[in-house]
């Protein structure tokens, strides 16, 4: 099985992304490579910091690659936190003080439409490619749930009525924006007949 290397630093994205490709792919995480420090993330969209996140990987260890860059967007804050999604609340990261200023600047909106989106980079001898995901749902008033990680607790999909925080992995898997990204990596995986070439 052909090796593929998860290009976060977030234990968490390994833990959904390992569920949903590890039938395909020998999934390696990249705290194997002890890298020491935080990958950069300079980028003004989450496609160029999903690419950087691809590249600092491929270009020091050569390996066939997958960075994930996420965020969720609010309506009515005009898409924030958006690409700041994880230093929301400042540094250093921390899920539970940016669900705090989250439910803050929400408070008096009426209006609490919202996106998660996540960019997937797949490096593999040179070549870059970018597949989306998004699901659309609402902030809550309060967070519920103690699983998943980051905003999970604040968010409630479309025709759902539990929050990702109230959902088991398989069931946040099923329909959430990485899942949605991964469907068109897979896609592309199986098209270009990866698996031949071993
Ligand atoms: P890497 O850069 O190492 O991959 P990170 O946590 O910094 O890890 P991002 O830069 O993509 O990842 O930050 C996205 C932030 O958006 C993340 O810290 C969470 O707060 C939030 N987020 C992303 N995906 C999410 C999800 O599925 N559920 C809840 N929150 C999520």
């Amino acid at each position: 099985m052909k090796s593929l290397y998860l290009a976060t630093q977030n234990a968490h994205k390994v833990e959904e992304l390992s569920a949903l490709l590890g039938d395909r792919f020998q999934i390696h995480s990249i705290f194997e490579l002890n890298i020491s420090e935080e990958i950069p993330e300079t980028g003004q969209t989450l496609a160029e910091n999903s690419m950087q996140k691809a590249r600092y990987v491929a270009e020091r260890f050569g390996v066939t690659c997958l960075a994930d860059d996420s965020g969720l967007e609010v309506r009515a804050l005009n898409g924030a936190p958006g690409v700041f999604s994880a230093r929301y609340a400042g540094e250093p990261k921390n899920d539970q003080a940016n669900c705090v200023k989250l439910l803050g600047e929400m408070r008096d909106k009426k209006d609490r439409q919202a996106r998660f989106v996540t960019v997937l980079t797949f490096h593999e001898d040179g070549q870059f490619v970018q597949f989306e995901g998004e699901i659309i749902g609402e902030i809550t008033q309060e967070a519920r749930g103690q699983q998943g990680f980051g905003y999970d607790p604040l968010f409630v999909p479309f025709n759902a009525d539990k929050t990702f925080a109230e959902m088991s992995l398989s069931e946040k898997n099923k329909i959430a924006h990485r899942a949605r990204a991964l469907e068109k990596f897979k896609l592309f995986v199986d098209e270009s007949l990866l698996f031949h070439d071993e």
